[in-house]
């Protein structure tokens, strides 16, 4: 059974991610904390590619890596590759996103989420990216999920991310959307 490292240090995307990953026939293990990669990289595909193969490297294992964000249209894309570094919670991510959109009704914003699979000498052996599009609410909703998941509201569905259940959220996610891509290559 081959042994594969989960890079994140995120809870959310982990339980997330484990989820996924769960009927391959893998042993998964936690990234250690003392690895952080500096995400350098100009796209979420080369943070992810950056993750993994670091991570891939210092653990002498195959390691698979997530990297994603919230684009939103009226704010240029923003917060993109600094979702995680928007604010110091996700309280606080979430009331800048808010307050930057203020009352404009243009509230179109896309998930994205790039995946890489490093071998353990960290070279990248499959890498994907699945692109969710939704809205921003006027204000939060729903109490499941992680990060911005209260404010992304998909219009096809009525619901927030954050009111989905952990299987609609699975299946209709930007990461649902990358895993159902690279599941099949993977198996
Ligand atoms: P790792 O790099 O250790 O994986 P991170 O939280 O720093 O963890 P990213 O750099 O990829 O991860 O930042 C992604 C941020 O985007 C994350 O912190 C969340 O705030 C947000 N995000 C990503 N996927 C999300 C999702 O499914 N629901 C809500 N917010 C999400």
């Amino acid at each position: 059974m081959k042994t594969v490292v989960v890079a994140t240090g995120n809870p959310g995307k982990l339980s997330e991610m484990q989820g996924y990953l769960q009927g391959l026939d893998w042993q998964l293990t936690l990234k250690p904390p003392e690895i952080d990669v500096e995400e350098t990289g100009q796209t979420f595909l080369e943070n992810a590619r950056l993750k993994a193969s670091q991570v891939a490297q210092a653990t002498q294992s195959w390691a698979i890596a997530d990297d994603s964000g919230l684009a939103v249209d009226a704010l240029n894309g923003a917060p993109g590759l600094y979702s995680a570094r928007y604010g110091s919670s996700d309280a606080d991510r979430i009331a800048r996103v808010l307050r930057e959109l203020g009352e404009t009704s243009q509230r179109s914003a896309q998930f994205i989420c790039a995946l890489a699979l490093a071998q353990p000498d960290g070279t990248i052996a499959l890498e994907t990216e699945g692109i969710c599009p939704g809205e921003i609410l006027m204000a939060p909703r729903g109490d499941a999920g992680f990060g911005y998941d209260p404010i992304f509201y998909l219009p096809t569905h009525g619901k927030t991310f954050a009111e989905m259940t952990p299987a609609e959220k699975e299946r209709y996610s930007h990461r649902g959307i990358a895993f159902e891509q690279l599941l099949p290559k993977l198996r």
